[in-house]
């Protein structure tokens, strides 16, 4: 039966099912506008930091920044209950601090620091927190996709009322392992939402060069799983479409297909020159498309904030992303005997 959980954003949701369909675009309390506009900025803040870090040699290995894809994110956390989880590939700093980690915590993990969310010894690509639900944090392309069908599995099988929110990306998209997840998530009616973020390339590969059918909502049709194209660079766009999923899975219909139609303005990692598309296609992404701005104007044209207060804001989100740098520069290495803790023998 229905337990009221509370949401991210702070409203009242329950687990129960029989309600109308959602919009395609649900219109935000002021509220709702003023969380999804820290909850982005504090991810676009981060990596920007990050950024800065890497080039100053302080991040080791690699570092896939987040940067325009942030509504995806956060319009998920928006509509997700207690105890949902959520799982990843690399490009994971975003679903971190949308999942309420330390930003100080995830920093330190990029410089490989004992205070860092996997004790140094993960780095960016691969931190973990069971209390926040977020289970990483994958290098393999696609590896997670069937790791977070395993969490739906758990989910149905303990009768928690749960939903993994399963994120990979266009690329990931060709893997064989995700079919397989597929028709097992399918048939088992799991409670999982798969959330393709189609950022247009997979490394410097776009996805009409890579995909026979380019139509990523559709990819779960012989499996009879639903599947929706979502403006993933809105992102009341993605907490409708992201609560209507939800209810679905939890309704025991089994998974749902989310489409998320987003960008990545940085190359594919840090090392990445990004010799594959014109600038003139970023830039017009940022500026006619960017989820931050879109937030932004909405606050300042219904009056619900003021430049000056926006300003504010970024200053208090810049002071908490300078001591979460702070601390990961300062905060000591891992002792050299961790080398031999958290490790299957
Ligand atoms: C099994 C496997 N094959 C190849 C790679 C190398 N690789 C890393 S990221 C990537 C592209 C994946 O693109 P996409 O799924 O679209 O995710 P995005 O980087 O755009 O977020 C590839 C091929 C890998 N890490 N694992
Ligand atoms: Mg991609």
């Amino acid at each position: 039966m229905a337990a009221a959980k509370k949401t991210s954003a702070g409203t009242s949701r329950t687990r129960s099912s029989a309600k109308k369909a959602e919009p395609a675009i649900a219109e935000f309390t002021k509220e709702e506008e003023f969380h999804a506009y820290r909850e982005m900025l504090l991810i676009r803040r981060f990596e920007e930091k990050a950024g800065q870090l890497y080039g100053m040699g302080l991040i080791g290995g690699f570092c896939h920044l987040y940067i325009g894809q942030e509504a995806v994110v956060v319009g998920m956390q928006m509509a997700k209950i207690d105890g949902d989880q959520m799982i990843t590939a690399y490009r994971d700093h975003g679903h971190m601090l949308a999942m309420d980690l330390d930003p100080k915590g995830v920093m330190a993990e990029l410089t490989g620091r004992r205070g860092g969310l996997s004790k140094g010894k993960g780095g960016s690509m691969h931190m973990f927190s069971k209390e926040k639900h977020f289970y990483g944090g994958h290098g393999i392309v696609g590896a997670q996709v069937s790791l977070g069908t395993g969490l739906g599995f758990a989910n149905k099988y303990r009768e928690n009322g749960n939903v993994c929110m399963t994120f990979f990306g266009d690329g990931a998209s060709n893997q064989g392992q995700v079919y397989e997840s597929f028709n097992m998530a399918e048939l088992w009616k799991l409670p999982v939402i798969y959330v393709i973020e189609n950022n247009k390339y997979g490394m410097g590969t776009s996805v009409e060069r890579s995909s026979s059918m380019t139509d990523l909502s559709q990819r779960g049709a012989s499996f009879n799983i639903p599947g929706e194209k979502v403006d993933g660079m809105d992102v009341r766009a993605v907490m409708a479409a992201s609560k209507k999923a939800l209810e679905w899975c939890r309704d025991g219909k089994g998974p749902y297909i989310l489409e998320m139609v987003t960008y990545r303005y940085r190359g594919h990692s840090m090392s990445d020159p990004a010799k594959y598309r014109s600038k003139d296609e970023v830039q017009k992404m940022r500026t006619e498309h960017d989820p931050i701005e879109q937030v932004r104007k909405r606050l300042l044209d219904n009056k619900w904030a003021t430049e000056d207060d926006l300003k504010g804001l970024d200053k208090d989100i810049r002071a908490r992303v300078a001591e979460a740098a702070e601390f990961a520069q300062t905060d000591p290495e891992p002792d050299a005997s961790e080398l031999y803790t958290d490790i299957l023998l």
